[in-house]
């Protein structure tokens, strides 16, 4: 059985990329393997954020792994959030962040946005990228008590409920990351 580790010490994403990758392949934690150091994102795309992850476990631990970086681009921002999404008010307060978003798009009409997740991959010495997004509008007002993150404010494209007010099985279906995961999964399992 061949061994991955995901650069996250998030238990939540790791059960959820073990459960679509399947058992053919055995996902380990950064804990699992007495990693315990902040790894450096400092990056301005998703991609470098993703592959500083990954560089980092192959220069110190010389494992095959593989790590993601996501976030929320608003297209009447500049794609803002975007890499700053878990501390775009200067915190990791998500209040203050989507108070944030809000404030900054006033009564803008123009509301499109997009989650994004990039995942870097390295393994047998070579690297690769999986990509997933979903198109969705910032609502002007919270909904939803569900998921975590900007969720209360996103609506998908073809849906009429936000993240936040989808059951984690309906989200996880659609979600950009789900759409990542699933392309790595086909890759590790073709
Ligand atoms: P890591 O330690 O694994 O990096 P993180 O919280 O930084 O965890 P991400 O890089 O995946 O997680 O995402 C960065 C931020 O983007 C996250 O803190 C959220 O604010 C936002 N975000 C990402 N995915 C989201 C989702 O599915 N729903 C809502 N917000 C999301």
């Amino acid at each position: 059985m061949l061994e991955l580790v995901f650069a996250t010490n998030n238990a939540h994403k790791l059960e959820e990329v073990q459960a679509i990758v399947g058992d053919r392949f055995v996902i380990k934690s950064l804990t699992d393997i007495d990693c315990h150091d902040d790894i450096p994102e400092t990056g301005e795309t998703f991609e470098e954020n993703a592959k500083q992850k990954t560089d980092y476990l192959v220069r110190k631990y010389a494992v095959s792994c593989f790590g993601d970086d996501s976030g929320l681009e608003v297209d009447a921002l500049d794609n803002a959030p975007g890499v700053y999404s878990a501390r775009y008010s200067g915190s990791r307060d998500m209040e203050k962040n989507i108070d944030l978003v809000l404030e900054s798009l006033l009564d803008n009409p123009e509301r499109t946005a997009r989650f994004k997740t990039v995942i870097s991959l390295y393994l047998d010495g070579e690297q690769h990228f999986f990509e997933g997004s979903i198109e969705g509008t910032i609502i002007t007002e919270r909904r939803g008590e569900g998921g975590f993150g900007y969720d209360p404010i996103f609506i998908p494209d073809g849906y009429t409920k936000t993240f936040a007010e989808m059951t984690a099985e309906e989200k996880n279906q659609i979600s950009h990351r789900a759409i990542a995961v699933r392309k790595l999964a086909d890759f590790l399992n073709s």
